[in-house]
């Protein structure tokens, strides 16, 4: 029985051992009109699959994922939130303390890359103003009958005039979608080097683990909420 207790003990402490070790933790959103593929997108980066029934999001939904940037453990919190206008108002407040956003539209529907100027003038509004935004054309999968009416270069030319980074993905195939994810998370990491969000011991908007670059891994601290 003990001997029970104490291998259940160490399961538990390794297993905090492990999730928990990350130089850094970044909080990023999921943001865009309803049915772009948002939620897709979270699940096929942490579950590595495709839903292709239509579960509408009410609120907000979170995912965690673990990515190596520069040979360093980071650990992305994330937020998909919901695109209906209806519930603006509960996922603003998901939008505080976020150092990088996916801005997310549908290229077989021309109205949400339309709004996507809506979208990030709000985010930039709510959130960190060092805030990286990635915009994220989804769906690149289509063809045949349903074809993308939004194309790459007017994709590309929103992000660069609005200084946005671009990737096309698609939540189907998987296609770019870690890719997009971790980008976006080598970006924030360069603006952490560059000291752009001051010192980061200081900041409320990084959260400091405690991995070591000589030992691998050691209990995580945290330091600061990044958290609204
Ligand atoms: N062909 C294709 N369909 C996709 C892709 N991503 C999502 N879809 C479909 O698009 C629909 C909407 O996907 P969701 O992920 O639920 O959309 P959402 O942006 O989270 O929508 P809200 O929660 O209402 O904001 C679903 O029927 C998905 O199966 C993709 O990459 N390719
Ligand atoms: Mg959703």
């Amino acid at each position: 029985m003990i001997f029970f207790l104490i291998q259940n003990h160490h399961l538990i402490n390794l297993k905090f051992f492990f999730t928990m070790s990350y130089k850094y933790m970044f909080k990023l959103i999921i943001v865009g009109e309803t049915g772009v593929g948002k939620t897709c997108l979270l699940f096929q980066l942490t579950a590595g699959q495709f839903n292709p029934v239509y579960d509408v999001t009410i609120g907000t939904e979170y995912g965690s994922k673990m990515i190596t940037v520069d040979g360093k453990p980071i650990k992305l919190q994330i937020w998909d939130t919901a695109g209906q206008e209806k519930f603006r108002s509960i996922t603003r407040w998901y939008y505080r303390g976020a150092v990088g956003a996916l801005l997310v539209y549908d290229v077989t529907r021309r109205h949400t890359f339309e709004q996507l100027s809506s979208w990030l003038a709000d985010i930039r509004e709510h959130s960190d103003p060092r805030l990286t935004v990635m915009v994220v054309a989804n769906k690149c999968d289509v063809n045949g009958e349903i074809r993308a009416v939004v194309s790459k270069e007017e994709g590309e030319e929103f992000a660069r005039s609005n200084e946005c980074l671009f990737m096309e993905v698609s939540a189907r195939t998987a296609v770019n979608v870690e890719a997009a994810f971790a980008t976006t998370a080598e970006q924030i990491y360069k603006k952490v080097g560059n000291g752009d969000f001051g010192a980061v011991e200081e900041s409320t908007r990084i959260t400091i683990g405690n991995w070591r670059e000589n030992k691998g891994v050691a209990v995580t601290k945290r330091f600061n909420s990044c958290c609204g």
